[in-house]
């Protein structure tokens, strides 16, 4: 390649690569934490992770700044046997997390699903099942103790009407089980940010009030919840909230309890193979979810139920269904999908403070911004809060804006909170 004057210029100041690709640093969690957003993160599991290509996009700071396991921190594999706890797989995913410098959504102490039959056919008595709840989840939550930003307490409790859903930990013990399980799980980590997580309650209706019900039903109990995860198992055209309001006035019902709300497994699923059209509305339907979470202060950050069609649970689930996600089954990103994600969390303000101006107008020509520049404290050497601030290799600013404080996740990453 010829050089150009502005190559040139760019090498003096040791910036190489083309000038017109979007810096390094730009991404979907650099946006969603410019947008004031702690993170935008990916599910993931371990058979995947051999897969190298598919690691480095995982590891990919710039678009995920969190990981959630979708599997191997469930009952099923921690706790196989009664008071046999196993936590090699959840520990890989943990020792990822902390190895890339990304946040670690923990996913899921209490569900019906991937429970062990000694627990689902026990025949154990109130007592005795509330001991055994008691038991896994301080053992659990011990291990990962100081790891796990957020703990999916209790998962999908509820039925579509509202009601409880019929599990053995309601047949035996009642929704007491529900406190029950945030009080344990707050006693052995008090920092973990303790959430309900439910599909289906991302729009206003019965279901939504239900979950709504719990947090008030935990918080009655004198027990502690953090927040509220909103699954969003989506289908392309029919969000369930078909418009940014819709989202933020459901988010708003939650927050107004006293609770963060958070969109924990999003993906938006269409027939397959996906036509032109549904990949364009699609992409709409991303941008209305990140549009909803961004316009929500409490909206604490946007995990995708793993990040690529290759790995996603929809077609083992929906026959002829998935499509889902914003990488394809070979890795390759869907660049409208991709770019709608962006363009939704807007501009905002880059915290990184190590990327050279011409990069950053060179980003800013590749990207249709939507959103004008937060007035940056970036720029005078501070971060905002929930930016970035401090950890092995992080050579950007360490100072926090006035009104929070760096503090230290693990040794690979600190947030101004
Ligand atoms: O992604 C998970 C998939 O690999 C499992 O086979 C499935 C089994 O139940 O669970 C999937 O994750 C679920 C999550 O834990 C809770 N919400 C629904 C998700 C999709 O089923």
């Amino acid at each position: 390649m010829i050089p150009t004057a502005l190559t040139v210029l760019l090498a003096a100041l040791g910036v190489t690569g083309s000038p017109v690709e979007p810096r390094a640093a730009d991404g979907l969690n650099t946006r969603a934490v410019a947008a004031g957003k702690q993170y935008f993160g990916s599910a993931t599991d371990n058979p995947e992770l051999s897969d190298t290509a598919y690691l480095a996009g995982l590891s990919n700071t710039a678009d995920f700044g969190q990981i959630t396991p979708g599997n191997s921190m469930k009952w099923d594999t921690i706790e196989p046997s009664r008071g046999t706890f196993s936590y090699t797989k959840g520990d890989v995913i943990a020792d990822l997390a902390a190895k890339n410098g990304q946040l670690l959504r923990c996913h899921t102490l209490v569900w019906y699903n991937q429970l062990p039959s000694w627990v689902t056919n026990g025949g154990f008595d109130n007592s005795t099942l509330i001991s055994i709840l008691q038991n896994h989840i301080t053992n659990e939550v011990t291990h990962y103790k100081g790891k796990c930003l957020h703990w999916d307490v209790v998962n999908e409790a509820l039925n579509e009407d509202g009601t409880y859903r019929t599990n053995v930990f309601y047949t035996t013990i009642g929704p007491a089980y529900i406190p029950i399980a945030f009080a344990a799980a707050a006693a052995a980590d008090p920092s973990a940010k303790l959430y309900y997580n439910d599909y289906n309650i991302e729009a206003a209706g019965s279901k939504s009030t239900a979950a709504q019900n719990i947090v008030k039903l935990v918080k009655a109990y004198g027990a502690k919840i953090d927040g509220v995860g909103m699954q969003a198992h989506l289908i392309v055209g029919s969000t369930g909230s078909e418009s940014v309001s819709a989202w933020t006035a459901n988010m708003n019902a939650f927050t107004a309890l006293g609770v963060d709300v958070a969109i924990t497994e999003l993906d938006i699923r269409t027939t397959t193979p996906a036509t032109a059209a549904a990949v364009t509305q699609q992409a709409k339907d991303y941008a209305t979810v990140i549009g909803g979470c961004k316009a929500v202060t409490r909206c604490v950050g946007v995990t995708i139920w793993d990040y690529t069609d290759k790995y996603s649970w929809i077609p083992s689930t929906f026959s002829g269904q998935g499509a889902a996600l914003p990488w394809d089954e070979n890795l390759v990103k869907k660049t409208e999908v991709y770019n709608a994600i962006l363009n939704a969390w807007g501009t905002g303000r880059h915290s990184t403070g190590t990327t050279p101006t011409a990069t950053a107008t060179a980003t800013a020509t590749k990207t249709t911004t939507t959103a004008a520049p937060a007035t940056s404290s970036a720029a005078s050497g501070t971060v905002p809060k929930w930016g970035q601030c401090g950890g092995n290799g992080w050579t950007g600013p360490t100072q926090c804006e006035a009104g929070s404080t760096c503090t230290k996740a693990n040794d690979y990453y600190s947030q101004c909170l």
